[in-house]
C-alpha cells in the first residue's frame, strides 16, 4: 500500500506478462508505464530465445525470465500474450498460483467459465471471473466498440464486415517483413515471403488464421461467436470476410448492419459523439475519415463514413478503425485489469 496525492492509500500489484518481448507485451509495458498503473514488482516472461535480454519499464531494466509454470508465485495478475497453446498450457499454473489472469489469446474466449470483456460494453461480465478473463480479437473489439451503442437503440439484426488488419496483428516479426519485403520490391530485388504465406508487400492476403470446415478463416469465426457473446445476444448475425493489408498498424473495417428499429445517421452520429472509446470523425464534405496512419498509438476507436444503406430498409454502412496493438489488444486488457 501507498498514499496516492490525495492521500488515499493504493494497493500495488505483482504483475507478469507473459510474452513480454513481443508486439502486444511491448505495448503492455508502454501502457502501464502511461496509465501509472499500480506496480509493486513486473516480472517478464518470455521463451527461451529472450535468454539473457532485459526490457525497459519505467526507465529500469528488468530481465526477461522463461515462462515455467513456477513463474507465477506471488503474482497478483498475469497479463498474457504469448499465444493460445502456451495461454491453455501455462495460465491454469497461475490461477492455482492464486493470479487473476487477463488472456489476450483466443485459448478462453468461447469457454463458459471466462468472461469475455470490452469494458466500454460488458464491464459487468467481469465480476463471473474464476481466475482467467479472455481479451476479445483486434477485429472484434473495434466493431463491437461501435456497434453496441446501436445495438442498444436500434438492436442490430445482421452485420457484414469486411476487415483490412494491419500486418502488426500477426506479431512483430511481420513488421519487419513488410518493411523489408517493400525495400525489396522498390528496389527490384528478389525476395521469398518468410514469415506470412504470400507477398504482402503490394498485395492483400484474404486469409487470416487457418480455413475451417464451413470455407471461412478461423479470424472471420472469432468475429462471428465473440459478437454475440461480447453483446450478449446469440441471435445477432454476423458474416466476416478478414483481409491482410500491407499496413504497419491499425485495423481498418467496412461495417454493414442491419437493425430491427429504424435509425438515421445523424442519430447515430449523435449516439457515437457520446460514446465511451469511440471518436467520430465523419465530415464527407471535408474529405475527413478515419484512416490507420492517424489511428496509429491512439487509444480511441474511430468510425466515419456513416450512411444509409439504400438497399434494404433499414441498414446502415460505416468505417471503424482503430490501433490493433492498443486498443484491440493491450488497452484492452489493461482496462480490464484496472476494473479488476
Ligand atoms: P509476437 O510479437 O510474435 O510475440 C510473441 C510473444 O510470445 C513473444 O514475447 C515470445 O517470446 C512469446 N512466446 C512465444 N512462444 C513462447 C513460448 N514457448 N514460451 C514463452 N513465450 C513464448 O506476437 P504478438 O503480436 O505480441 O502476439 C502475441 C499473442 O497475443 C498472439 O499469439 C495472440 O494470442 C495474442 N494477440 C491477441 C490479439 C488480440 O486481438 N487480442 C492481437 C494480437 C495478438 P520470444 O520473444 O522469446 O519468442
Ligand atoms: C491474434 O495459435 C496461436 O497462438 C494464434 C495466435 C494469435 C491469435 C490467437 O488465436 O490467440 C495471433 C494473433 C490472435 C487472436 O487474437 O485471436
Amino acid at each position: 500500500m501507498t498514499l496516492s496525492p490525495t492521500g488515499v492509500s493504493v494497493k500495488k500489484y505483482n504483475v507478469a506478462i507473459m510474452g513480454a518481448t513481443g508486439a502486444v507485451g511491448n505495448s503492455f509495458l508502454r501502457i502501464l508505464e502511461e496509465r501509472k498503473f499500480p506496480i509493486n514488482n513486473i516480472r517478464l516472461l518470455a521463451s527461451e530465445r529472450s535468454k539473457g535480454k532485459t526490457l525497459k519499464f519505467m526507465g529500469k531494466d528488468y530481465p526477461v525470465e522463461i515462462l515455467t509454470h513456477d513463474s507465477f508465485n506471488g503474482i497478483d495478475i498475469v497479463l498474457a500474450s504469448a499465444g493460445a497453446s502456451r495461454s491453455l498450457e501455462f495460465l491454469p499454473s497461475a490461477v492455482k498460483a492464486g493470479a487473476v489472469c487477463v488472456d489476450n489469446s483466443s485459448a478462453f474466449r468461447m469457454d463458459k467459465e471466462c468472461p469475455l470483456v470490452v469494458p466500454e460494453v460488458n464491464p459487468q461480465d467481469i465480476k463471473k471471473h474464476k481466475g482467467i478473463i479472455a481479451n476479445p480479437n483486434c477485429s472484434t473489439i473495434q466493431m463491437v466498440v461501435a456497434l453496441y451503442p446501436i445495438h442498444k437503440r436500434a438492436k442490430i439484426k445482421r452485420i457484414i464486415v469486411t476487415t483490412f488488419q494491419s500486418v502488426s496483428g500477426a506479431g512483430q516479426k511481420k513488421v519487419i517483413e513488410l518493411w523489408e519485403q517493400s525495400e525489396a520490391f522498390l528496389a527490384r530485388r528478389a525476395f521469398k515471403p518468410a514469415e506470412l504465406p504470400y507477398q504482402i508487400a503490394f498485395n492483400l492476403i484474404p486469409q487470416i488464421d487457418v480455413f475451417m470446415d464451413n470455407d471461412y478463416t478461423k479470424e472471420e469465426m472469432k468475429m462471428v461467436h465473440e459478437t454475440r457473446k461480447i453483446m450478449g445476444d446469440d441471435s445477432i448475425q454476423v458474416n466476416a470476410t478478414c483481409v491482410r493489408v500491407p499496413v504497419f498498424y491499425a485495423h481498418s473495417e467496412s461495417v454493414n448492419i442491419e437493425t430491427e428499429k429504424h435509425i438515421s445517421p445523424n442519430e447515430i452520429r449523435e449516439l457515437l459523439l457520446k460514446a465511451p472509446g469511440v471518436k467520430l470523425v465523419d465530415d464527407p464534405r471535408n474529405k475527413t475519415y478515419p484512416m490507420p496512419i492517424n489511428a496509429e498509438g491512439k487509444d480511441d476507436t474511430f468510425v466515419g463514413r456513416i450512411r444509409q444503406d439504400e438497399s434494404i430498409k433499414n441498414g446502415i454502412s460505416m468505417w471503424v478503425v482503430a490501433d490493433n496493438i492498443r486498443k484491440g489488444a493491450a488497452l484492452n486488457a489493461i482496462q480490464i485489469a484496472e476494473l479488476l
